[in-house]
Formats: C-alpha cells, structure tokens, sequence
C-alpha cells in the first residue's frame, strides 16, 4: 500500500477580476494590451505551476459576489491577487473584505493608475493589500505570483 505523505500541499493562490475584465483584449489595447482574460489565466496556471503552486482564476462584474469570492478566500486560499479595476477606486466593502484575510493580498493593475486620470489615483484596496504591481500589463499578475511564492516560501 502506497504511504501516506505528511507533506502537507499548498492551498491554492486565488486570483479575483473586477468588471469589465472580461472584455480585456478587445478594446482600447493602447491602454489595457492586446492580450485577454483566458491567456492571462493561461500565462497564471504556468506561472504559479513554475514555483510548484496551483491557482483559482475567476472575474465577476458584480460588486457582491466579488466580496463573497474574497471572503471564500479566508479558508480556500493561501494567498490572493486582486485585480479589483473601477471597484478599487469605490469600495469599502471590497476592502473590509480584504482586511479579513489573514493571507498574503497583491493588488494587480494592468495600467500605472497614477498616470492616469485623478479619479483613478485613490485604491481603497490598496489599504488592505500586502504590496501592488501596476502598470506592467499582463506581466504584472505573473510578477505578482512570483511574490507569492517567495512570501509562501518564507513563511513555510
Ligand atoms: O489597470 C487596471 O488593471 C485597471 O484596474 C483596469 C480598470 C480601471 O477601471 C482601473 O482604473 C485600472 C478597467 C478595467 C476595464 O477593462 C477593460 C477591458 C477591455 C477594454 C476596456 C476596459
């Protein structure tokens, strides 16, 4: 009989999507890249699967269920990135969310939100996270991922 192993696997890091994310790749490539969601989530699998690590890719227009995704991630996640988009600029009830988790939290954001229009300057989120990527497109989520790991690395 084959034995038990007492390694104990690594939960998975969770990776949230604001609004409108789905349509990424599609319009206004100039500002946001000419790559979409499904091989964000794709370069994501390879990333994470690099440093031994599994993830849950998900994207929601709706305001609750993303607070319901963040808060599923207290018990299911070892660590979460969250590409919040308009949300990070409104909601408290994103980021009372995100100061329940006692996870590592990476804010992710395609553009550099302080080049950009004034509105966009202020994250709500970013008061809950652990550290940001911005302005690196697509690279960003996988250069978050590889904080992940070291922080998971060093916490194990
Ligand atoms: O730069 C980012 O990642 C943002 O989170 C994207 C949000 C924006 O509201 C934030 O200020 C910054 C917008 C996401 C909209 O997604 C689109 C996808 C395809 C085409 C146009 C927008």
């Amino acid at each position: 009989m084959a034995k038990k192993s007492n390694q104990s696997k690594t939960l998975p890091i969770h990776i949230l999507n604001g609004p409108n994310l789905n349509l990424l790749g599609t319009r206004e490539p100039e500002v946001y890249g000419h790559t979409t969601l499904a091989q964000v989530e794709k370069m994501c699998v390879a990333q994470a699967a690099s440093h031994g690590l599994s993830i849950v890719f998900r994207q929601s227009n709706h305001e609750g269920e993303i607070v319901d995704f963040v808060q599923e991630a207290r018990t299911s996640a070892s660590a979460m990135l969250i590409n919040p988009a308009g949300y990070g600029h409104t909601s408290v009830a994103i980021l009372d969310a995100i100061q329940m988790l006692k996870i590592p939290v990476i804010e992710v954001h395609l553009s550099n939100i302080h080049r950009r229009e004034p509105f966009r300057h202020l994250s709500y989120v970013s008061k809950g996270a652990t550290g940001i990527v911005m302005g690196l497109g697509a690279q960003g989520y996988l250069r978050a991922i590889d904080a992940v790991a070291e922080i998971l690395k060093g916490s194990k």
